[in-house]
């Protein structure tokens, strides 16, 4: 039985459970409760405030966590980082008032800059060289600056909303973060191997998003040009059309770079295109 534990209610507790249910995993209650049990596989789940994680997953009470990168690197434990889960994404960054004139980050020598990442912050500080002044508080550190608390801030930032509204701009970027799998160190041969069977499933998942499934007609003459854009995962299909001279293509095509292969599929005559999401992908 490998125990997890995911954050109780807040932004990553949705994507955990949706995650968990696309890995096949069926909870028997919601999470209202400390503790899920998993019909279907070898996992109980376990419901923490985010912050509690790594120092659960450390002493054993949890076997692997999911939690932010930026809450496990604050918190120094000395936990695996075993997998990015690609949600969550955010950056742990210093702001400053907007008037304020800002050419280099020597210019934070000398400022009180708030926020709950002090040691985060102080190891960025250390590593710039720059003395600075670090005034811990719990919460609601972009009003900190507005009120005369601070000069500075540096906190969490995803679409840059809350420092807009607040008077404040970007000016360093600490860490970028995603929602992470950490895991304690020790773990059995038997939570391993469960860990292992969990990440190829998660693996699946997250491959399956980031491509999708892509159906076309193309002239004979210009396959060789097509497979150069599509290779597939080991290498396209293809079956010959009716029509004399023609072929139907199936392959997969990255998310990332969608757009930019179908306008060159154009260009080679391709027609017909389909393009499909794909639930699970499972390369080797
Ligand atoms: O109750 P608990 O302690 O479990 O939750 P929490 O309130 O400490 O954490 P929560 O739910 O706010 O965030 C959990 C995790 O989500 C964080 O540790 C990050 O890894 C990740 N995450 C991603 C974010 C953001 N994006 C984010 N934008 N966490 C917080 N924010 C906050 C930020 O602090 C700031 O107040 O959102 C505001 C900025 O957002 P924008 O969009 O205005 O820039
Ligand atoms: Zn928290």
């Amino acid at each position: 039985m490998l125990k997890i534990a995911i954050q109780k209610s807040g932004r990553l507790n949705e994507d955990s459970i949706k995650l968990l249910k696309e890995c096949g995993i069926e909870l028997n209650n919601g999470n209202k409760q400390l503790k899920a049990v998993a019909y279907n596989f070898p996992v109980e789940v376990y419901f923490f405030r985010d912050d509690d994680i790594p120092q659960y997953v450390y002493d054993g009470v949890a076997d692997i966590g999911i939690v932010g990168e930026n809450v496990l690197l604050e918190t120094g434990k000395d936990i695996e980082l075993a997998y990015r889960l690609g949600f969550g994404k955010c950056r742990l960054s210093i702001a400053v008032p907007k008037a304020m004139e800002y050419n280099s980050i020597k210019d934070l020598n000398g400022l009180k800059i708030a926020t709950t990442y002090s040691n985060l912050l102080k190891q960025y500080l250390t590593a710039n060289k720059v003395k600075a002044d670090i005034h811990e508080i719990s919460g609601s550190v972009e009003i900190a600056p507005g009120i005369g608390l601070a000069d500075a801030i540096c906190d969490l930032v995803s679409s840059g909303s809350t420092l807009f509204t607040n008077g404040l701009k970007e000016v360093e970027v600490i860490l970028k973060s995603e929602a992470v799998i950490t895991a304690n160190k020790n773990l059995s041969e038997e939570k391993k191997a469960i860990l292992k069977k969990l990440l190829m499933r998660m693996n699946a998942v997250k491959t399956a998003k980031n491509n999708k499934y892509i159906l076309l007609n193309a002239p004979n003459y210009q396959l060789e040009n097509i497979f150069s854009l599509l290779p597939g995962m080991k290498s396209p299909t293809v079956v010959p059309l009716v029509e004399e001279g023609w072929s139907s293509v199936q392959s997969v095509v990255n998310e990332n770079d969608f757009w930019e292969v179908i306008e060159k599929l154009k260009q080679y005559e391709a027609e017909g295109i389909i393009v499909m999401p794909i639930e699970k992908m499972i390369i080797g």
